[in-house]
Order: structure tokens, then sequence, then C-alpha cells
């Protein structure tokens, strides 16, 4: 046991009058809303990466954490530090899910022998740590981002023996993670874009994307992993122009291949953000085409253009955002993630549980606040109200397809059409939205 943590009590939930600091205020676990306990709407996991594997160093300055396991090179003992400091952390927050990269858990490896053999031998060891906590595995994920190799992308390279080397990683990483039990995978796409035209093929850099998250599929079934897969948009950032930029053109990347059926999304509020969207957007998007997934409720920072994957702590911007989730039937394999990235000067331990604290506080008012607006049905009354006009008449027949242009422009002659013009209400709409966050 590294004994990071060893200072710090378990996480209690103490109720809004507490005056612990190191206590949840408003995340009451077994508390039931709408028929569902807290815990089983919001699914929260803790991820590694920016927790566990970052060590405070930016462009400008070197690392600031002193987390013990990051101080030499990333060898087992290190590895093995690394997950009894994570472990100990998930069991003192007390929430139920993990997520990992396969190389946030592993040993450095240079060599496909090695990759496969340092993953192997981690891998082995949460199983290890699972059955001995009550943890879960939401989803894992491959890094085909970091290592110098992806350089000019994962399975866009212009190299197909790059490509096969992310193949070997997805591979062992879905099948890690089937065994782990794990509810998702995700592929984030951070190097599956390009820079500039004057290099790039855009469209068969495409069609190896179409092709390789097919092989993923064909490799689930192949395995009988029941759990889903899911790709995380997000717009820019690493490469200038990334192919999965938000949840209308992954939905189109995903009809061209014929994944639509087999493939979801984790969407990111920053990732919306940096697209030009809200996170609710995003959201509505998803269940409009049927491929809602999973969260990483990561916040921006309104004043910068990048992704600084902070807790969430907007509440009405996260109240929205369970208001839409909810209304689409929320989380089924799915769940919430935050990547909860300190910012360089957190340094202590505490640090981390003030932030994990603090979004899953933010998490529990905004689900109450979005299931308090559901019940008073005040937003889907005025919506379904404004649509009404469709349940019958030459409404239904368009959309049915029992009418077509000749049917409609007829009917707007013969009865002599002069639809006045309906307020939007949008700031009764935005009003009410105000009364509910709390
Ligand atoms: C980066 C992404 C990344 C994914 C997992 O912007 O958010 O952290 O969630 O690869
Ligand atoms: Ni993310
Ligand atoms: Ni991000």
């Amino acid at each position: 046991m590294s004994g990071y943590f060893d200072h710090i009590d378990p996480i209690k939930f103490e109720g809004p009058d507490s005056t612990t600091d190191l206590a949840f205020k408003y995340y009451d676990p077994k508390k039931i809303i709408m028929g569902k306990t807290m815990e089983e709407h919001l699914r929260v996991a803790v991820c590694y990466w920016h927790n566990f594997c970052w060590d405070g160093a930016d462009v400008f300055g070197g690392p600031t954490f002193n987390r013990p396991w990051l101080a030499g090179t990333n060898d087992q003992a290190a590895a093995d530090a690394k997950l009894d400091a994570a472990f100990s952390f998930f069991e003192k927050l007390g929430n139920p899910f993990f997520c990992f990269h396969d190389t946030d858990v592993m040993a450095a490896a240079e060599t496909p022998q090695e990759h496969i053999e340092n993953f192997a031998v981690i891998v082995d060891k949460i199983e290890a740590k699972m059955a001995q906590t009550k943890t879960k595995l939401l989803w894992g994920t491959a890094n085909m981002f970091s290592h110098p190799r992806y350089m000019s992308g994962a399975s866009t390279n212009p190299n197909p023996d790059v490509v096969a080397f992310g193949a070997l990683q997805v591979k062992h990483c879905l099948e890690a993670t089937h065994r782990l039990g794990g509810a998702g995978y995700v592929m984030w796409g951070g190097r599956e874009g390009y820079e500039t035209i004057l290099n790039t093929d855009v469209g068969r850099e495409m069609d190896q994307l179409g092709r390789f998250v097919n092989m993923v599929v064909e490799h689930k079934h192949k395995i009988g992993f029941k759990g889903d897969i899911w790709i995380e948009p997000k717009p820019h950032e690493p490469t200038k122009h990334q192919y999965d930029r938000d949840v209308a053109t992954v939905y189109g990347f995903l009809k061209t291949y014929g994944l639509e059926n087999e493939v979801g999304v984790n969407i990111e509020p920053n990732h919306a953000t940096l697209a030009g969207h809200n996170f609710e957007h995003e959201v509505e998007m998803a269940n409009a085409f049927g491929i809602f997934g999973s969260i990483d409720f990561n916040r921006g920072d309104p004043q910068n253009g990048w992704d600084t994957d902070q807790f969430p702590y907007d509440l009405r911007e996260n109240t929205m955002a369970l208001y839409y989730i909810l209304r689409g039937g929320g989380f089924k394999n799915g769940g919430a993630n935050f990547d909860a990235k300190v910012r360089r000067q957190s340094n202590d331990p505490e640090d981390l549980f003030y932030a994990h604290i603090g979004g899953m506080d933010l998490l529990a008012r905004a689900l109450e606040n979005a299931a308090d607006l559901i019940k008073s049905e005040k937003l889907s009354g005025f919506v379904d109200n404004r649509y009404k006009g469709w349940d019958s008449g030459m409404g239904k027949k368009m959309l049915n397809g029992k009418a077509d242009l000749d049917d409609m422009a007829a009917y707007a002659l013969k009865t002599n059409i002069s639809p006045a013009p309906i307020s939007g209400r949008q700031e009764y709409l935005e009003n009410i939205v105000t009364y509910h966050t709390k």
C-alpha cells in the first residue's frame, strides 16, 4: 500500500448543513429519485489518467504534484504503486466505478510483445483489486495518441504498420475490458484528424477509421463482449481538424460505415463547447439519433479555447444536461466520469478529493433539479403543445409518407391557410430553468 491517501478518512454523506470539508453535502448514494438511487442514476467513475498519471508538468514547467509513483521510470513497481494508490482513492471516495487507458495502468512498453506482457501483468492485478473492493469498471480505452508512433494518427495513420500497432492495443484493451466486466469501451480519436490538407488524403483516412471501428465491433462480437462501444467527439486539440468533431458528425460517420446500430457516443461538455455547441445540444442530438451512451462531465474555461478537463461546477448547465439525459431514459451502460483534472497548484492529495466531492455534489444537485423539472412538466408540456399539430391531419400524413409535395401544396391552397406566428416563449422557458436551479 502506497499510503498516499492514508491520512484521509472515507468520505461520507453528511448533508447540506455539514461543516466537514471532506464530506458529501448533496451526493447521497442511497437517496431515491424517480425510482432509482442517486448512485444508480449517476454511475460515477473516477478516471485514472489526470488523477494518477499526471505529475503537474505543463509546457512551461515540470512536475508539481509529488506523486511518489511518478517520480522515477514507469516500471512495474511504479505501476503497482499507482494501482494501490488509485484503488485506495476509489475506496475512500466510495464511488462505484473507475475507467482507464491501457497505458495509464501498465508499466511502459516499447515493442508489441512488451506491450502485451506488461498490460497482462497489470490486468491480473486490477482483477485482484476489483475482487477485494467494490469498485467496478465503467469503461476501458486504448491510448493511441501519446506515443510518438501515433504522431500522424492511429487508425488514420498513412502507415499501415502504425495502424497494426493500434489494432494490437485495442484488441488487448477490449479483451481486458470484457474480462474486467466493463460496461463500455471508449474510442477517443485524439489524433484521428489532420493538421494540413497539403499532406493528407482525407477520404482514405476516413475509410481507414471506418474499417478500424468496424473491426473493433466485429471483435466485440467475436469475444462476446456485451458492453457498449462509444466514440468520444471532439472538434480539435490535439489535431486541428478531428474527424469526430461533434455528435452529428459522428452520426454521419457511423451511418456512412454501417455502424449506427453498434456504436454510440461518450459526450464531453467542454468538447461540445469547443465545437460551438452547448452541452444539452449534444445530449439531445445523441438522443435524437439513438446513440446516447456515456458522459465525461468535464468543464472547460470560458476564457480560453482548450480542454481544461476540470470537474463540473455550473449548476444550470448540468441541470439542463441531466434534464435531457433523464428525458432520454438516463444512463444504461454509460455513466458519469469527470476527469477532475486539478490545477497545477493543487498539489496535495486532498485536492483530488475536493475535486471529486465537488463534482459529485454538483451532479447530485443537478440530478434533483432535473427530476423536479421533469415532474413539473412545464418544459415538456410546452414542447408537446407546440408540436401537437403533427399528431393528426396533414402533418401526420406527411410524416407517415402518405402525403407528398403536391398533396401539401393542394391542402395549403384549398384551405387558404394563413398561419399566425406563435411565440416561442424563450424567456418564459429560461425562467422555468432558473426557478428550478437550486
Ligand atoms: C481528451 C479526452 C480523453 C478521453 C479518453 O480530451 O477527453 O481524456 O476521455 O481518451
Ligand atoms: Ni474525455
Ligand atoms: Ni477532454
